[in-house]
């Protein structure tokens, strides 16, 4: 496959072999209905990886189609669910057995770190589908006594075809996060994975058929969002829609799905999120999650801590110590600034907002590298609540620091923002800690901790952050649904 790396870089120095650029409907890889591909291009260079086929309405219906006659006729969701596990720890296996050319690819096509994505995320992948394969056989109702002359019991059973439509920033995990559990619960679906990032989710397609998914369970169209994504959202035979991206497109997916045939709806938005520092914070930890914070993944993750509040004691240390660790991050390491073109444009003009009203900024700010995106790690001091950088998503390495006096004033401020994704909160006394926590109206809170993801944690938004939860045992409920099956008792003497 020829993966090579670039010294401590761990790029990948050459393009590996592109193997699968068709639509995958009804186990096969075909060419869309209208014969039209598009290019995927390596942000970190504006290369052209490869032409991929470009799904419209047609090829959407094709692949709802074939989901359909797999759910209402085909084996899968009436297999017994330790056959359903047995098949997807194969899949889990074969992604394990595969990682280096899927983080090849996920390196090129999404410009992660090749290093990364073979030792941690592409092996967290396979693990999110072992964590539901594990409960595919564990699907279970309950009795319900009744007060009537009825007993009855519940059903839970698979809620239908689903469409799931993703995002670009981790195009693996999110394809893993949202397949694996409607798998385990007996699903099909129809899989678009977005247009920036195409290619892992057409090779883990051939991985599933592999591993033994029937046809027509897993499809994947590749496409654009105005036109496959749409005919996704507003289609009559699909059941639910589990989206994750911005918040703009959840209320437009929302319309569709209202307008059409009120199929259930999961979304996963944007953040604003919290990270809550206390005088009594360690100041080197404080800084380091606060930079993790902000800059893991180029800060391109929904739960960048990108409001940072301070209590005033320990402001000017850790301004200080932010200062001083800034300097130490380089191009290349896990925490590189590079992003696509249409987010550079769009991180540049936001730290133009925060120059003009009037936060001084401490470090970066400015372009770097000669090929491809890269900006400077960003840190802002003086930070108002009411400047742009302090309200809207950036979605890039833009840290907004804000000092404040009491823990009343922190959650005040700390909840005065439409997004509820995620929030920090750093201090030594316990009794804050459990106040915080309980005050912030967010779906994840982090304590002396950040970005601690697990499988076993429910992820998901309050407010416009969205709602429905992926991972743990809320991830596989919005697969299923209930049903009360009920019946008369006769004689019964209770
Ligand atoms: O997201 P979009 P984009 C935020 C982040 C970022 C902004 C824009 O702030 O800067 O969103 O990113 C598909 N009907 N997040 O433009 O457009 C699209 O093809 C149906 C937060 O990439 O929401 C892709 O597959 N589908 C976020 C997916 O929606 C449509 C992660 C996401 O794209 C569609 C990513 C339509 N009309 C961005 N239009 C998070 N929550 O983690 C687009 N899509």
């Amino acid at each position: 496959m020829g993966a090579e790396t670039n010294g401590n870089l761990e790029f990948l120095s050459k393009i590996p072999e592109i193997k699968f650029t068709k639509l995958f409907i009804n186990g096969e890889f075909v060419d869309s209905v209208s014969g039209k591909t598009f290019e995927t291009i390596d942000p970190r260079t504006g290369e052209v990886i490869a032409g991929v086929a470009e799904g419209d309405k047609e090829d959407v219906d094709l692949a709802v189609k074939a989901a359909r006659h797999a759910f209402d006729h085909g084996p899968w969701p009436r297999l017994p669910g330790t056959a359903r596990r047995k098949i997807l720890l194969k899949f889990a296996d074969l992604i394990d057995e595969h990682a280096e050319e899927l983080a090849a690819l996920e390196s090129i096509d999404a410009g992660k770190l090749f290093g990364w994505g073979k030792a941690v995320e592409i092996p967290g992948t396979a693990e999110n589908v072992r964590y539901y394969a594990g409960a595919a056989d564990k699907i279970h109702g309950e009795t319900l006594k009744m007060s009537s002359a009825h007993q009855g019991y519940t059903l839970r059973e698979p809620i239908g075809v689903v469409g799931h439509i993703i995002p670009w920033n981790f195009p693996s995990t999110m394809f893993l996060l949202k397949v694996s559990p409607a798998l385990a619960a007996g699903c099909t679906m129809v899989v678009k994975p977005a247009e920036q990032t195409p290619l892992n989710a057409l090779y883990f397609a051939h991985l599933a058929k592999l591993a033994g998914i029937p046809d027509g369970v897993l499809n994947v169209i590749t496409g654009y969002g105005t036109t496959a994504g749409a005919a996704i959202s507003s289609h009559m035979d699909i059941d639910k829609i589990s989206f994750t991206g911005s918040t703009e497109v959840g209320r437009l997916i929302l319309q569709a799905a209202a307008t059409s045939n009120l199929k259930a709806v999961t979304l996963e938005l944007g953040g604003k999120s919290p990270l809550i520092i206390f005088d009594d914070a360690d100041v080197d930890q404080a800084a380091e999650l606060a930079l993790l914070g902000n800059l893991f993944n180029k800060g391109e993750i929904c739960v960048a801590a990108s409001r940072v509040f301070v209590q005033e004691g320990i402001y000017d240390q850790l301004v200080k110590k932010l200062a001083e660790k800034a300097k130490t991050w380089t191009v290349g390491d896990p925490f590189d600034p590079k992003v696509d073109k249409e987010q550079y444009d769009k991180v540049l003009s936001y730290i133009e907002h925060g120059k003009r009203e009037g936060a001084t900024l401490l470090t970066g700010g400015k372009p770097c590298g000669a090929k491809g995106y890269f900006i400077e790690p960003t840190v802002f001091t003086d930070v108002k609540d009411n400047m742009m950088i302090a309200k809207d998503e950036i979605f890039g390495p833009v840290m907004s620091l804000m000092k404040f006096k009491t823990v009343e004033e922190a959650i005040q401020r700390a909840n005065a923002t439409r997004y509820g994704l995620a929030a920090g909160v750093l201090t030594k006394d316990i009794n804050v800690a459990n106040t915080v926590s309980r005050s912030i109206r967010a779906g994840t809170i982090w304590i002396n901790t950040y970005f601690a993801f697990d499988k076993d944690a429910p992820f998901g938004g309050y407010k416009m952050s969205g709602f429905g939860r992926d991972l743990g045992a809320q991830g596989l409920e919005q697969y299923l649904q209930v049903k009360s099956v009920v019946t008369p008792i006769y004689n019964s003497p209770w």
